[in-house]
């Protein structure tokens, strides 16, 4: 650390930047909704594949985020694929059967730069941790965000980011 300082402030950017550049990978934001909520998602693009520029990010929504809709991007064509539900659910007095289990958007991000792609939804009405894997293709690689901690406190090399619903009220 002393000889950091005397480096000056190349030296504390790159002490700033490692452990962010290590702990960062794909991220969701916010990381806390409340159950029954209409929830604005920004999913976090940190890095590419070891250097390569990332060309795809597709996210996979598991049926606790509903009737989801992506923020078109400039730059960036995007794709939603609808699947039928395991779980029906009633919206707008409606029953829905069918809903947008993945998104995918095309474009380019360079390794050097960060993005964030965002998602509109709703969460449903049961509170605790949803995992919403992301997966990243570049130029050259890809990396598939999609791990779950194993429980036993090690850090998973790709972890998925993790949407924590809260226990709330929701007012509609
Ligand atoms: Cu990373």
């Amino acid at each position: 650390m002393k000889r950091c300082r005397l480096i000056g402030a190349a030296c504390l950017v790159a002490g700033a930047l490692l452990p962010q550049q290590v702990l960062a990978h794909a991220t969701v934001s916010p990381k806390f909704t409340t159950q029954g909520s209409y929830q604005r998602l920004a999913f976090g693009i940190t890095h590419g594949c070891e250097g390569s520029a990332t060309i795809e990010v597709i996210i996979q929504l598991p049926e606790s985020i509903m009737g989801a809709k992506p923020m078109p991007k400039a730059g960036w064509t995007v794709e939603t694929e609808v699947q039928d539900l395991a779980q029906p659910y009633v919206s707008h007095g409606k029953e829905i059967r069918r809903d947008v289990r993945s998104i995918r958007w095309r474009g380019k991000l360079l390794d050097a730069h960060y993005d964030e792609f965002v998602v509109m939804t709703k969460v449903w009405n049961k509170p605790g941790p949803v995992a919403i894997p992301v997966t990243q293709l570049c130029e050259k690689g890809r990396m598939d965000w999609n791990q779950l901690p194993d429980g036993s406190g090690k850090r998973t090399e790709y972890p998925a980011p993790v949407l924590e619903i809260m226990p709330g009220e929701h007012k509609h």
